[in-house]
């Protein structure tokens, strides 16, 4: 049994380490270690990518949906070589041709100094696969970091609570996917008829929220929804109901992680189908939240 639960794990990671690859590999440099969260400032080895010295040397993750990239922020290696990222191109599209490569430009990367991260703007260019491509003999592709910014509803990264649960509509089933319009009990969360009811969403990371979007059941008790303040901040006082009441469609500035919704009052109930949160965040973040339930399964 332990060995099925070890060869399960195994599985998954490898599926999910495809999500990144590159052109060849140069020692235990391989191409995750450009998406792994560490900059690489010491022990480049273990923590940067490389491709071997080749011609047309490329780097692509696979973000798995199409999305607007704002942003790509490139983190170069510190202890030698710093001249290799020349000349580099950075190709957002939706194209496998070639690898990627012949996917629309964002940015030429001229030069970036040792051990700094260079951000290049991409102005919401759509795109599945984001390539990091350098034409010419004899070059190495060697990244440190890749951080790709982007527009999504991140409601599902989170981790939903409530106040109070009513059977089995649990927390969660609010950023499940599902506006639960067909079958509410199984779509939709609510808590019992209490005073003050709250739902909350912890982000998991810092995100620049631009919309929420909150679906309301369609059956009975549609007024329910009537007086739902909707908070983001960082704080937990008061299960996190005293951060700042924000519009039905606000504009919040950066550094907000929890969302809570609440309905002030005696005897309510507070019903949620589906809450979506747009805004600016990483688009491989789900690559790490896998990794961690990859750690949780290998208890088994
Ligand atoms: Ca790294």
């Amino acid at each position: 049994m332990y060995n099925a639960c070890m060869l399960l794990v195994k599985l998954l990671f490898d599926h999910y380490l495809q999500t990144v690859t590159q052109s060849s590999t140069f020692g235990h440099w391989s191409a995750d270690h450009a998406i792994d969260f560490n900059p690489g400032l010491t022990n480049s080895w273990s923590s940067c990518s490389s491709t071997i010295v080749q011609t047309n040397p490329w780097w692509r993750v696979d973000l798995r949906y199409i999305y607007r990239v704002s942003r790509v922020v490139i983190t170069n290696i510190l202890d030698c070589c710093a001249e290799r990222i020349n000349g580099a191109e950075i190709r957002i599209g939706n194209s496998l041709e070639n690898n990627g490569n012949n996917n629309p430009i964002c940015a030429v990367i001229s030069s970036i100094p040792a051990g700094v991260s260079s951000t290049y703007i991409c102005n919401n260019m759509e795109g599945r696969y984001v390539n990091l491509f350098i034409p010419g003999y004899s070059k190495y592709l060697t990244l440190c970091e890749v951080e790709v910014y982007g527009e999504g509803n991140w409601a599902s990264r989170g981790a939903a609570t409530q106040s109070s649960t009513s059977a089995d509509w649990f927390a969660e089933k609010a950023i499940d996917g599902k506006p639960g319009l067909q079958s509410l009990r199984t779509g939709c969360s609510s808590t019992l008829n209490q005073t003050n009811p709250w739902w909350r969403l912890d982000l998991s990371s810092v995100y620049r929220v631009s919309k929420v979007v909150v679906t309301n059941r369609n059956d009975c008790c549609t007024k329910q929804m009537k007086g739902v303040e909707i908070r983001i901040g960082n704080s937990l006082e008061n299960n996190g109901n005293d951060n700042p009441i924000c519009a039905v469609i606000p504009a919040i500035p950066a550094g907000e992680s929890y969302m809570n919704l609440i309905i002030p009052g005696n005897m309510k109930t507070l019903t949620l189908c589906e809450v979506e949160v747009f805004g600016e965040g990483m688009l491989y973040l789900y690559y790490l939240l896998h990794k961690k339930q990859l750690t949780i399964i290998s208890y088994c």
